[in-house]
Order: C-alpha cells, then sequence, then structure tokens
C-alpha cells in the first residue's frame, strides 16, 4: 500500500511508525528524510534511511498437498505412503514446521517423521479395516513459548486383496433347499 507509515518529528528528528507494520506485506522500507537549517538562505541536505521490519511469529503452519492415501491390504510394515507438507509465512524459526502424529484409536499403527514422512508399522487387513482416520499437528518454532500449530485429519484407505476365499451361505432353516455334492469323485476309485 502507498500509505505512510512513519513521521519525523521536525525538530527533535525523531523517527516514529504511524501505523502498524507487517512484515509478511512489506518487509522494508527507504525513507528520504530532509535536515534544513533556520539560515536565510536555508540550507538542507537529505538522506536516507532503511528500516528493516523483523519477523513475529503471527502465522501458524497451513497444511496443503495430500492428506488421503492408500496400501495395498497385506503390504509389509514400514512402507512410506507420503509425504506431509505445511507452509508458514513467517521467517526464520518461526516458519520451520515440525509433524507429529496426535494420539488416536490407530495412531500406533503408523509413523510420523518430524519432516511429515508418513510410514505403515504393521499390515493392514481391509477386511478388519478399510479405512484409517489420524490426526495430524504442524507446529513451527516459535521462540519463547509463542509457537503455533494446526490439526489436519489423514486418511488412509486400505485397498482391497483378493485374500478372502468365497464362502458358501447356508439357506436359512425353512427354506427350501437343494442340497448338491461339491466333490466329484476321483474317476479311478
Ligand atoms: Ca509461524
Ligand atoms: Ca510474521
Ligand atoms: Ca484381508
Ligand atoms: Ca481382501
Amino acid at each position: 500500500s502507498s500509505e505512510v507509515s512513519f513521521a519525523v518529528d521536525p525538530t527533535s528528528g525523531r523517527l516514529t511508525t504511524t501505523s502498524l507494520l507487517d512484515r509478511e506485506s512489506v518487509d522494508k522500507y527507504e525513507l528520504l528524510v530532509e535536515a534544513a537549517d533556520a539560515g536565510n538562505p536555508a540550507m538542507s541536505t537529505t538522506a536516507t534511511v532503511k528500516v528493516s521490519i523483523l519477523d513475529t511469529n503471527d502465522h501458524a503452519p497451513e497444511f496443503y498437498g495430500a492428506r488421503h492415501f492408500s496400501i495395498v491390504e497385506n503390504s509389509e510394515a514400514l512402507i512410506q505412503l507420503g509425504q506431509l507438507t505445511a507452509r508458514d509465512a513467517d521467517l526464520g524459526e518461526n516458519a520451520q514446521v515440525t509433524f507429529t502424529l496426535l494420539s488416536s484409536p490407530t495412531a500406533s499403527s503408523f509413523r510420523l517423521d518430524q519432516d511429515g514422512s508418513l510410514y505403515t508399522l504393521v499390515s493392514f487387513d481391509r477386511e478388519e479395516c478399510p479405512k484409517h482416520r489420524l490426526r495430524v499437528r504442524a507446529t513451527d518454532q516459535g521462540p519463547g513459548g509463542l509457537a503455533r500449530h494446526t490439526d489436519a485429519e489423514v486418511v488412509v484407505t486400505i485397498i482391497d486383496e483378493d485374500d478372502e476365499p468365497p464362502r458358501i451361505s447356508l439357506p436359512a432353516e425353512n427354506g427350501t433347499s437343494v442340497r448338491i455334492s461339491i466333490y466329484t469323485h476321483p474317476k479311478n476309485a
């Protein structure tokens, strides 16, 4: 914006801010200041004052990218399902994001590394549970107890494998049924 954010006191030369400064909008200013004497004729000189805006941790991390993963049932453990990603509009450690897995009924079946890599810790059975919901947290490293975090849900779908033998369902007790033999006798018996 073109709003003037600074003022200089004409006699003391003290430079003050006149509005809130947002580093995420403008992170440095160059101010042209003029000093003039009261002589006749007045003599003056100008100088450039550079102001850098330091960061405060005023943004929480935001998740982006995939949060829905899938794996085929009966796969071996320790398979990487994917990578969680988050961004943070701040700077430096205020923007350094680490990931943690929050407790949930199936959290112990997964491992989430600080960098967002998500792994399986077990082999899954789709017929037992076709979908696992995890709660994850992205936390920045804002110092002095001022870290900010955001929570999100991750869904892991277990893909079916043809691992169940077909089952014969018996007819209801009072129903009419036809008895068939499922065995054939060897011809030479
Ligand atoms: Ca932050
Ligand atoms: Ca900031
Ligand atoms: Ca199965
Ligand atoms: Ca199956």
